[in-house]
């Protein structure tokens, strides 16, 4: 208790802690009054289309009701999509990659130091390392940890990026079999578009929603992003995703779900105090439930279509 004590006054007598302590006083003071008006300013998305709120409501009914909540997770977590595997075994492999070499390098500090720790009439040589072997050893040992390292790391994530990520389900083969979705990043929330049963988009019948996305199981979700102020990013962990949606640009990108249930979708980017707010859920059902899901939210899409709504017709050509 005594050395606590000590402690505690030894960092108020330091000038520059205390303010430290004071700031983070402050933090704890604030931070529930900042969040509170956040909450409060957040009434400007009722402005969203009605029809992406019935949606909402109409996809939580019978199926959905006895559906687990989301979990909140802190830590490793098994991929929910087809290629979320290769970017897990890639993490594994630097990480061990980066503490074996880490290990290696404390070994190799580590015996010099001991070796010629002080001892009686022993006196230190100091050496710039400047003659010509002492470059040799230096050049060498440097291109070999760049080679082994980086050039290896790259070799691995860039098959990675070439047979998973970038592979994009094109051409209309492949097309019609994958689940098309237009996502628009707004401040903020995210909008959802998906074709309806029609199969095109900017039609009466479009599935519209706000902040749940419904995708069917074992299809590629193929997706097209923009935004409408700054730049957001679409980020869902389960699926090992995430690709930014730029404002006056179309991204396109893809993920195929492999497990069912409900999943979190974020916002990757810092776009205004109120980002935090764009955390929204993924469904992902079997393919028997969503094809009745869709046809379902299709026939309600186009009752609840309002022509003049024209804010909710923000749609554009899929691009692929
Ligand atoms: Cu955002």
């Amino acid at each position: 208790m005594h050395t606590t004590g000590s402690l505690v006054l030894n960092v108020l007598r330091s000038s520059r802690l205390r303010w430290i302590v004071v700031g983070l006083l402050a933090a704890v003071v604030l931070a529930p009054a900042s969040s509170a008006h956040a909450s409060a300013s957040s009434t400007h998305l009722a402005a969203a289309p009605v029809l992406a709120v019935a949606l909402q409501d109409a996809d939580v009914d019978a199926d959905q009701a006895d559906a687990a909540p989301i979990v909140k997770r802190y830590g490793p977590f098994e991929p929910a999509s087809s290629y979320g595997h290769r970017f897990d075994w890639l993490f594994n492999f630097i990480t061990i990659l980066i503490s074996v070499s880490f290990l290696l390098v404390l070994i190799l500090l580590f015996i010099p130091v001991v070796r010629d720790r002080a001892k009686p009439n022993k006196k230190a040589h100091f050496d710039h390392g400047s003659s010509l072997a002492d470059k040799r050893f230096t050049t060498i040992v440097s291109v070999t940890v760049f080679i082994v390292l980086d050039a290896l790391v790259l070799y691995f994530a860039m098959i990675d990026l070439r047979e998973g990520y970038w592979n994009i389900p094109r051409g209309e083969d492949e097309l019609a079999e994958a689940y098309q979705v237009e996502v628009l990043g707004q401040q903020w929330a995210w909008n959802f578009r998906a074709t309806g049963a029609d199969g095109e988009f900017g039609t009466a019948d479009d599935i519209v929603t706000i902040n749940h996305l419904t995708v069917p199981q074992n299809r590629p979700v193929v997706l097209n992003l923009a935004s409408k102020d700054v730049i957001h990013s679409l980020y869902i962990p389960d699926m090992r995703f995430k690709r930014d949606a730029n404002p006056g640009a179309v991204n396109e990108a893809w993920f195929e779900p492999i497990k069912s249930g409900d999943f979190a979708i974020l916002c990757a980017e810092l776009c205004g105090y109120a980002h935090y707010q764009m955390e929204s859920t993924l469904t992902v059902l079997p393919a028997d439930l969503f094809d009745e899901w869709e046809a379902d939210a299709s026939i309600m899409a186009t009752a609840g279509y309002d022509e003049d709504d024209t804010e909710a017709q923000w749609a554009w050509d899929f691009r692929n």
